[in-house]
């Protein structure tokens, strides 16, 4: 046994160390080294051991030390609330336990098992998911248990089930440097997958033949580093890979042979696709047909060809057919089961392959087995130690969501994710919240949007309290370890479902409790293993000692070796032992751009935070490369649609609104507009990202179209706006600060790189002079030390400062000076005059962004060394940017290129 309870806190107390562990956020998976001083983090750095990452981190790993708290930036205690009405309040964790037990078997007894359902997380760890997963369908006897997943990955679970016989990327992180042409679709990897488009730049620059395609309807930074960039039309992709099959077909770059020993199912497809042409596709796909032929040429001659792919192909109604579709690009050219080749689907989160390997969604069991197969179920049963398991289908995501609506589901345990922010059609997802008769939420963090749902709150632990393993895209379990103990009541998460749980049998099914009889973690992966035995995946023969003294491993594991690729031998996991080519066309996303609604939306992710920024906001450095949310659009559109940058446009589509700033973006098509997911309503006025979003979903996967909206855009005519600044722990002031976002037509509360949150306000009549009075209290700015009112007029212009630092301001009415403010608050130079700044009477400094956070270089002081004539080596030299993660670099590359050429001296 590893790390039992008892020796946690005797490690904990020892003085110094350094344990071994896994970065809680990408499904990169890269090995960190937490070091541990007297029981905290104090710092975390790259494992060089560790195969995924050999040393590196992004900006975001870098930064983990900074997220660990332990005060009341976490949630510390359960809470409870005895009636909707009342506010929650602390109980002790027993109690909680015992709640959540007694409205469970109420639901369970008055309503049937399907009454309740469990919304769980990728970022889980795999012994989380077994231990839950056994909760559901063993205990309470219902398949209604799925997970964020459902909004991530399952298009590429259900495109290799389809094709391949098995859920399993037949690739792995060395074929980024083995691969001769490299195709990227729907995936911006220099943002998302940072550590893995280092491994891809440095293989590239060893490499000059390799050729990278990208496929993005945005230029992204990772479209900037392609040789060939196709900004194709959103939701086309399947118009597209067809037409590259079609002209491998015309050309004879398909490995006929191959076909003919190892695949199903071509004749079918080669006939659909004789008809989409590259000139076909070129309607659909809005990209010239003879770019369409030199990605085709360049994926069938290269040597090895591999493809890299995520949300842009998962998150759609077409999100399988897409997948397929790739895949079937190297089943045509034999591109798969060979070094530098294959379909590699980039998991998301960073254990979202541990929960499909344990069965963590409702529509897998554990073993990659599935709940609609009788056999499969009696499998299950019997290694459970069951007569059966339940056989009704579980809900998927958006399905549970809309039983919760219409009274099906009465009671909803949501447990490491938050989906009053992540999942579409938020009014929709707030109703349902609304309606259910009890909602469990077990969190980590505190201020969370859907927290203020919640009826009972679990404490739980997270990285780095806690033990157990995770999987990563390449197939690779890690140990997780728990560096320091959880703060307060917190407790890691399969305790808590272990705890419910016994006390749960004890009410439904008194036998049943010995099925949760487990000591620690160890014996939890021992048992879910065990159940990996013959199957695809097979692990069985992994345990605790065997990742202790051999390291990390990739499935499958036979013979005491892992396995770097999949069907070297041409065999798949499928019936006959063939792959499926099946039969996909072109079809349209959900909704379409209409006089309405004529702009596409999209949505993703940025560089330096994490999903709906629960543990990113707590790190000051991350909050510097963006600081507030915004809605980018071509500046023609702006142009046309008379929206001046940083002025605030109303985005209104079928489902809902959202006022955000404009910022112009030339990298976008005209058209299409894209908008952060990160900012949710604990950070904003409105219901955040997803308040546009459309709830419709790929009929096999169940996934939603995230990646396309129809919407339009127009100037939010907010006349009265104000801005406020004030020093202090972000989160704290965050809770502070919240309910003033619900105050005013736009409102944003964030957290900023100097310390402290800034806000902006804005609404279309000004606010009664008491309310503004009451924000000032707020702010601590009653008794400010230089104030510039005009209550007449309804202005408020008030500084609190001493001894050279800034402590807080209110602007109202005229916002120039709050550029000069923040300058200062950042450590810049406090202005001569704070009162001629209030009076408008002197301009003051603006601030740079920060674009290496690693060693705080500015935007502006790299344009100056540019200026100045030097190139990247230069610039890393001495200004030190570029130079820690490496993530600033593809920034720096795009100001270089914009810049005039330094002049050359004879
Ligand atoms: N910094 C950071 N990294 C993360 C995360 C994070 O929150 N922050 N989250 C992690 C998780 S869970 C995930 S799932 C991954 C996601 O990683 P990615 O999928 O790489 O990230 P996204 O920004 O969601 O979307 C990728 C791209 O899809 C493009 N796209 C939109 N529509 C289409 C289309 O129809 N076709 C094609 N071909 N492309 C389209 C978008 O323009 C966008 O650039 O990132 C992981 N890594
Ligand atoms: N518009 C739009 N929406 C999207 C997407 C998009 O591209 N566009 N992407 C979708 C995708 S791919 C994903 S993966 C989802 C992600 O969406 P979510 O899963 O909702 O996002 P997170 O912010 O990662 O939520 C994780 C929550 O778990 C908490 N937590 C952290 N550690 C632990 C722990 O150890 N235990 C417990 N119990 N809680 C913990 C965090 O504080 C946080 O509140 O968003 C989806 N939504
Ligand atoms: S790439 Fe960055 S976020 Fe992803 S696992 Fe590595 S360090 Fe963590
Ligand atoms: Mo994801």
């Amino acid at each position: 046994m590893d790390m039992p309870m008892a020796r946690r806190i005797e490690i904990v107390n020892e003085a110094a160390r350094d344990v071994a562990s896994v970065c809680c956020y990408c499904g990169t998976g890269c090995g960190v080294r937490v070091q541990v001083r007297d029981g905290a983090v104090v710092g975390v750095r790259g494992d060089e051991s560790h195969p995924a990452n050999r040393g590196r981190l992004c900006s975001k790993g870098l930064a983990l030390a900074d997220t660990v708290r332990r005060d009341d930036a976490r949630v510390l205690s359960a809470q409870w609330r005895s009636a909707r009405d009342q506010p929650l309040e602390d109980v002790a964790l027993a109690q909680a336990l015992d709640i959540a037990a007694d409205r469970l078997a109420d639901a369970i007894t008055r309503h049937g098992p399907d009454a309740v359902g469990f919304y769980l997380s990728g970022q889980l760890l795999t012994e989380d998911y077994a231990v839950f997963n056994k909760l559901a369908r063993a205990l309470a006897g219902t398949n209604n248990i799925d997970t964020n997943s459902r909004l991530c990955m399952s298009s590429a679970v259900s495109g290799y089930k389809r094709t391949l016989g098995a859920d399993a990327p037949p690739a792995c992180y060395e074929d980024l440097e083995l691969a001769d042409t490299v195709l990227i679709a729907g995936s911006n990897m220099a943002y998302a997958h940072p550590v893995l488009f280092r491994r891809l730049e440095a293989a590239r620059a060893s490499r000059p033949h390799m050729k990278v395609i990208v496929i993005d309807p945005r230029r992204t930074d990772t479209a900037a580093f392609a040789d060939l960039h196709l900004p194709i039309a959103p939701g086309s992709d399947v118009a597209l890979f067809n037409a590259m099959l079609h002209v491998m077909l015309r050309e004879g770059l398909v490995d006929e042979d191959y076909i003919a020993r190892h695949t199903e199912g071509f004749e079918t497809l080669r006939a659909r696709v004789q008809t989409v042409t590259p000139e076909a596709a070129q309607r659909l796909c809005g990209v010239p047909a003879q770019d369409i032929v030199q990605a085709a040429r360049w994926f069938g001659q290269a040597p090895a060809a591999l493809s890299l792919y995520t949300m842009g192909l998962n998150q759609s109604v077409a999100g399988t057919d897409k997948n397929a579709a790739l895949i079937h690009l190297h089943l045509a050219t034999g591109q798969i089961g060979r070094p530098g080749a294959g379909p590699f689907s980039l998991t998301g989160q960073p254990n979202a392959m541990g929960g499909r390997e344990a069965g963590g969604m409702a529509t897998l069991l554990p073993g990659h087995r599935d709940p609609a197969s009788a056999t499969d179920r009696a499998e299950v049963a019997r290694l459970w130690g069951l007569k059966r398991l339940p056989d009704a289908p579980g809900a998927t995501a958006l399905d549970m969501f809309d039983a919760v609506l219409d009274g099906r589901i009465k009671v909803l345990w949501i447990a490491a994710t938050n989906p009053a922010q992540s999942l579409p059609d938020q009014a929709r997802v707030r109703a349902a919240l609304a309606r259910a008769e009890f909602v469990i939420v077990q969190e980590a963090f505190a201020g969370t949007e859907t927290l203020a749902h919640a009826d009972l709150v679990l404490p739980a632990a997270t990285w780095p309290e806690k033990s157990g393993t995770v999987t990563n895209s390449e197939r690779r379990i890690s140990r997780v370890r728990a560096a320091i103990a959880p703060p307060g009541d917190a407790q890691p998460d399969w305790r808590l479902a272990q705890a419910v749980a016994q006390r749960l049998a004890a009410r439904i099914a008194p036998a049943k409790a010995a099925l949760f009889a487990y000591r620690d973690e160890s014996e939890i992966f021992a048992e879910h293993a065990r159940m990996t035995a013959g199957r695809d995946l097979d692990y069985s023969t992994v345990d605790y000692a065997v990742l202790a003294q051999h390291g990390p491993q990739q499935w499958p594991y036979r013979a005491g070796q892992g396995t770097a690729r999949l069907y070297a031998d041409g065999v798949f996991p499928t019936t006959s032992g063939r792959a499926r080519f099946c039969d996909v066309a072109w079809r349209p996303t959900a909704e379409t751009v209409s006089g309405d609604f004529p702009l596409q939306l999209t949505t993703g992710r940025l560089r330096d935070h994490w999903h709906t920024m629960a543990r990113t906001s707590l790190a000051r450095v991350l909050t510097q490369h963006v600081e507030e949310p915004w809605v980018s659009l071509h500046p023609e559109d702006m142009r046309r649609l008379d929206l001046a940058p940083g002025s605030l446009a109303r985005l209104q589509s079928r489902r809902g609104a959202l006022v955000l700033p404009v910022q112009a973006d030339a990298s976008l098509l005209p058209g299409q507009a894209f908008v952060p997911m990160h900012w949710g309503s604990a950070f904003m006025a409105g219901l955040g990202v997803n308040a546009l979003t459309n709830p419709a979903a790929d009929p096999i996967s169940r996934q939603p179209e995230l990646k396309f909206s129809a919407v339009r855009a127009e100037r939010a005519g907010l006349a009265w706006q104000a801005a406020a600044w004030r020093q202090g722990d972000a989160a704290a002031l965050r809770t502070r600060l919240a309910p003033w976002l619900h105050r005013f037509d736009y409102a944003v509360v964030l957290p900023v790189g100097a310390g402290g949150v800034r806000l902006r306000l804005a609404s279309r009549v000004a606010p009664e002079a008491d309310v503004l009075h009451e924000l000032a209290d707020t702010l601590d700015l009653r008794r400010p030390d230089v104030a510039y009112d005009d209550p007449a007029r309804g202005y408020l212009r008030r500084v609190s400062a001493g001894q050279g630092t800034l402590h807080a301001f209110l602007l109202t009415g005229d916002l120039r000076a709050q550029e000069p403010l923040l300058a200062w608050a950042a450590g810049g130079e406090a202005p001569a005059s704070i009162a001629a700044l209030l009076m408008g009477r002197v301009a003051g400094a603006v601030r740079s962004r920060t674009l290496c956070v690693c060693n705080g270089v500015s935007e502006a002081a790299i344009l100056k060394g540019i200026e100045g004539g030097c190139d990247l080596a230069g610039l890393k030299d001495t200004l030190g940017c570029g130079t820690g993660c490496g993530s600033c670099v593809p920034e720096i590359q795009a100001l270089m290129a914009r810049a005039p050429a330094a002049p050359v001296l004879a």
